[in-house]
């Protein structure tokens, strides 16, 4: 049977654990006939006692909790992540990312393997696309939001995809393969939140085939505030930018 290895990092969620392996047990159960479920954990950093509460949650299921002493951001927490998995992971099997805050619904998954059937590397959840929605977040935020998606496609040249930040993907093995034989077992160079467009960039320039599925993100599933830094996130673009034309 294929292996199907999600991927989350989280930092400080202890107040979401709870829900958080409640869905891994859902996701669990709905693809046991199809898949050997992984749930790989990053910890990175977290004072809160995230790593101590995921490992005493985790009962039965397939979990590894990686644990990184002090906070080096989410692209470095994705990179650990991938370079466990590198000697394991093989063309046929799959690899969801996903937020620690459950605002990553899990219903979402479904769509996203309706995708895979026809054929796609790569599916992204899309909060831009129609159908797609970011509610019980202040407006200004998600003006904010939009405006910076907008921005980040035009500055870097990203044509034909909505949603282009987003944590939530599902990826073929094959893809992950490829990007980590190009690149490095990490896949990823940036530290910080710009870690995705940076591996979306990356799939662009291997000819992947992207689809996307529509995600209303809902905030109020979430306990406790966005750790992103907008002063930093806005630096790393600059980043990204700066090295795209290496990749
Ligand atoms: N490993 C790691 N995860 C982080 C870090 N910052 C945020 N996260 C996690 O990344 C996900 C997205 O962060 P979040 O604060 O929800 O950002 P937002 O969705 O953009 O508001 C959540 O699961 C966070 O716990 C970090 O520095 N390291
Ligand atoms: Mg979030």
């Amino acid at each position: 049977m294929p292996n199907f290895y999600v991927i989350v990092p989280v930092l400080n969620e202890v107040g979401n654990l709870e829900h958080l392996f409640n869905s891994f047990q859902q996701i669990n159960a709905s693809f046991e006939d199809s898949f050997t479920t992984h749930f790989i954990l990053v910890d990175d950093g977290s004072t809160d006692g995230t790593g101590e509460k995921a490992q005493e949650l985790a009962g039965a299921l397939n979990f590894k909790l990686i644990q990184h002493e002090i906070n080096q951001g989410p692209g470095k927490a994705f990179g650990s992540a991938f370079a466990h998995i590198a000697d394991k992971v093989q063309n046929e099997d799959w690899v969801a990312t996903m937020e620690g805050d459950n605002t990553s619904r899990i219903e979402v998954l479904t769509q996203m393997f309706i995708r895979k059937e026809e054929g796609y590397d790569v599916i992204l959840a899309s909060p831009y696309m129609y159908g797609g929605a970011i509610i019980n977040t202040s407006p200004l935020r998600v003006f904010l939001s939009s405006m910076a998606n907008i921005f980040v496609k035009e500055f870097l040249g990203i044509h034909g995809i909505l949603t282009v930040s987003s944590f939530y993907r599902l990826y073929t093995g094959k893809t992950i393969k490829d990007l980590q034989e190009k690149y490095s077992p990490e896949i990823l160079e940036l530290a910080g939140f710009e870690c995705m467009v940076e591996m979306l960039l990356k799939m662009i320039y291997l000819e992947k085939s992207i689809s996307e599925v529509p995600l209303v993100l809902d905030t109020s599933l979430r306990v406790g505030k966005s750790k992103m830094k907008i002063i930093r996130t806005v630096r790393g673009y600059f980043k990204v930018w700066q090295k795209k034309r290496g990749w």
